[in-house]
């Protein structure tokens, strides 16, 4: 099936926050963001941009009502600055003109006054002053003190991840219309409808069921539109809630890459211990995440790093540390993979040390560690594994054995152009890690014309979500497609709801759908059956079949008989995960419904003349459960690959010492184009059908995939290494081609060349 919204994408009817058309009276907002990263205000003057025709007035924190709060785990975020400010771009003051160009131009004549403090950027430095949003967690499994005895070398490095701009094509946004009885009606640009109406509602102090927050949809969210679209409602709704008039603000992009947070940054330190089998038997790791300003969502995040630390290995001697330390960015946030990918890097890169060092090729000690089914992560729960599968299906299929030999003898015969190999497991465990979040609801109407209307909780990105509810409810009621409509997701029709995150928007509100349609189905069925006299009714091709035989009735006659009988044709539905249970003080238990696998290897050319470099193929093999709708899959896992490239590879976010972003637009940070795409993509699904959580046994896909770019950034290191042995390559990303050609040309010895030397020292082998 295709995705329901190909065609009004293509010919650009799609309904975006910019499409919605304004109501007469509408008037525009700007943000005012700090000039400074972390100072004392001690003026704020508004003088000069009031004099700007067309402007209305400009907010403050004096004129929330409510609380001035905007933090959604910890409240430590203020919508608009009151006498400090923590970041660059943190919003002060907030314009509201009659036209969009005035309401920017006055944000120029604002002047602030500013008495500067110390500017944090990096992490440690942040640690070692004890800012930290949250104090440390640990996880441990086994004993990790004792386990590095039997270990015939260990080996200690440490790494250094950048993070990553978003950059969905829609950036944020709002359109807050105000509405009899002191109503809103909130249009945002959100994948959290319910975390913007608590937002609003906390800072305008109104409740919430006067809060209606309306999503047709958004051109991509990514993460950065879980928690980071509610400071922009907010602000609309505070002067619409002042003004009495409609107000919108849709962000410049600059200003969404100035003001917005990130994909965290992450410094690491890892210690790795094997035996003379190649088995990791401990593994230490000391995570530092640049959580930014304030809270945001950095403690989730944070979590999934400690649960995705091990990746898809079973170690069983690990501690892992991790601190989410506060510095003068602004505060990152949800980016696909959620800290996952970071976690995974540090193990990759700690297993490429221990490869280099003992002269193998990394993959020997990956696929001698894969866990297996029945063997536990550290946080406790026991797997049903599909790695090795994944990876034995990628050795036959690709034949990984002749690639690795064409590359050897590529590189043998060739001196300006050297390839690189290498494989990326990845494991992903689907649930919101917290257990609570597990829930979603669907509403469904069946009309009396046989024509179906679904509300559910899902925001659609661009990830296909609407379709595969679509899927569902044809499914049940054994409908043509083109009869179901699903409505914008609006917190009136649906309350309560979890954002659209953790890769698990489909299951969610599938499985809700699934139990709304259900509860109909049987009802028509109860009908039917009193109408033939026999209780073996089932639908099939939009025709009602009695003792398996015809009827002559079909879905439309039965559902206008019910009307006439009075059955209810609406079902509201909740789905709360079931099995899923976590216990933060021991740090184990059961957090995620199911785990998704999957294996690539990934090959690139570096011109060593240059720098340049090429990605030749990613091969994948995709645990997709049962996919229900392999176009879209795919769509997720080639976007999700591109992103991870652009990621590992390209896309450098650079402040400065002063906290200022320096790559604040498409000219100053490059993302993946048609050219970063590999130049073979080969996607194969290992179809499990097991009984797992997943809708229909259709495994999560949105986010997973994306950890496959990991393996690029290694099979550059690798290519490089077939340059030049003894080439000194820091664990530092993204590997931009700069960054190639100073490794292509350094040595070991002299790592100064490096900002960021690496640490890793060899302790030795025993045996
Ligand atoms: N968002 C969230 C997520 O709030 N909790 C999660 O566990 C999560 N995981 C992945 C992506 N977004
Ligand atoms: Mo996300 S990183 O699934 O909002």
């Amino acid at each position: 099936m295709k995705n329901i919204d190909s065609h009004t994408h293509v010919n650009g009817q799609s309904v975006y926050l910019d499409d919605i058309p304004l109501i007469h009276g509408t008037l525009f907002g700007a943000a005012y963001g700090s000039p400074i990263a972390h100072g004392i205000i001690t003026a704020l003057e508004l003088e000069d941009a009031l004099q700007v025709p067309g402007v209305v007035r400009i907010f403050t924190y004096k004129d929330i009502p409510g609380e001035n709060q905007i933090g959604g785990i910890i409240p430590d975020e203020p919508l608009l600055a009151e006498h400090h400010v923590h970041f660059c771009g943190m919003p002060v003051a907030f314009v509201v003109a009659h036209t969009l160009e005035a309401a920017r131009a006055a944000v120029h004549k604002i002047k602030m006054i500013i008495d500067p403090l110390p500017v944090i950027t990096d992490p440690r430095e942040a640690q070692a002053k004890g800012e930290l949003i949250i104090p440390p967690r640990t996880f441990t499994m086994g004993n990790t003190t004792q386990a590095w005895q039997q270990c015939t070398s260990v080996f200690e490095g440490s790494v250094d991840i950048n993070g990553q701009e978003h950059l969905y094509i829609e950036t944020q946004g709002a359109y807050v219309v105000p509405q009899e009885h002191n109503a809103l009606r909130i249009h945002s640009s959100t994948q959290g409808p319910t975390a913007v109406q608590r937002t609003v509602s906390k800072v305008l102090g109104l409740p919430m069921h006067q809060l209606e927050v309306v999503v047709t949809r958004l051109g991509g969210g990514f993460g950065g539109k879980e928690d980071q679209a509610n400071m922009w409602a907010a602000l609309c709704a505070l002067a619409a809630w002042h003004l009495k008039r409609p107000v919108k603000y849709a962000l410049h992009r600059m200003e969404d890459m100035v003001m917005t947070g990130k994909r965290h940054p992450y410094a690491a330190d890892f210690k790795i211990g094997l035996d003379a089998s190649l088995k990791i038997i401990a593994y230490e790791v000391t995570f530092y995440q640049n959580a930014g300003a304030s809270a945001d969502l950095s403690p989730a995040v944070m979590a999934r790093t400690l649960f995705h630390c091990t990746n898809s290995y079973f170690i069983p001697h690990v501690k892992a540390t991790a601190y989410s330390c506060r510095t003068n960015l602004p505060p990152n946030t949800a980016f696909r993979g959620f800290g996952g990918p970071q976690g995974m890097f540090v193990i990759e890169a700690a297993i490429a040390l221990a490869a280099e060092k003992l002269q193998l090729d990394a993959c020997s000690i990956q696929k001698a560690n894969l866990i297996q089914s029945g063997e536990a992560f550290p946080y406790g729960q026991v797997v049903q594994s599909e790695a090795a599968n994944c990876w034995e299906k990628m050795e036959t299929l690709y034949d990984t054995a002749a690639m690795r030999e064409a590359v050897k003898a590529f590189n043998k015969s060739n001196h300006q152009y050297k390839k690189g190999i290498a494989f990326m497991p990845v494991c992903f465990g689907i649930s919101f890690t917290n257990t609570l979040m597990n829930n979603a609801r669907a509403l469904v109407h069946v009309y009396t014309d046989g024509s179906v209307g679904i509300s559910t909780g899902a925001i659609e990105m661009g990830q296909g979500v609407n379709t595969k509810i679509v899927q569902v409810a044809a499914r049940i009621f054994s409908i043509p497609t083109d009869k179901i409509k699903i409505n914008p997701t609006n917190t009136y029709n649906i309350a309560n709801t979890s954002p659209s995150a953790a890769s698990a928007t489909a299951d969610m509100n599938g499985k809700a759908t699934l139990i709304a349609c259900t509860a109909i189905a049987a009802r028509l069925k109860q009908v039917a059956a009193t109408v033939f006299g026999t209780t073996n009714i089932i639908f099939e091709n939009e025709q009602v079949l009695a003792n398996g035989e015809s009827t002559g009735w079909d879905w439309k006659k039965l559902v206008h008989e019910a009307y006439i009988q009075r059955v209810s044709l609406s079902e509201h539905s909740h789905y709360a995960t079931p099995e899923i249970h976590y216990d933060i003080n021991k740090e184990k238990g059961h957090p995620f419904a199911y785990h998704v696998f999957g294996t690539a290897i990934l090959e690139v050319t570096v011109d060593c003349l240059r720098g340049t470099y090429v990605t030749d193929a990613v091969k994948v093999v995709h645990d997709f459960g049962a996919s229900m709708n392999t176009d879209i899959d795919r769509g997720q896992i080639e976007g999700g690959i591109v992103q991870g490239i652009g990621w590992m590879t390209m896309e450098e976010v650079v402040y400065d010492k002063e906290g200022r972003l320096r790559s604040n637009a498409l000219s100053t940070y490059k993302v993946p184009d048609i050219y970063a795409v590999p130049k073979e993509l080969l996607i194969e699904a290992l179809q499990t059908r097991q009984d797992n959580l997943a809708i229909f046994g259709s495994k999560a896909v949105g986010e997973p995939p994306l950890m496959y770019g990991i393996g690029i950034w290694f099979a550059l290191r690798n290519a490089i290494s077939a340059f030049s042995p003894s080439a000194n390559i820091p664990f530092t990303t993204p590997m931009t081609p700069e960054k190639v050609l100073m490794a292509l040309h350094s040595k070991k010895a002299t790592g100064d060349i490096h900002q960021h030397a690496e640490k890793a020292s060899y302790l030795g082998i025993n045996h």
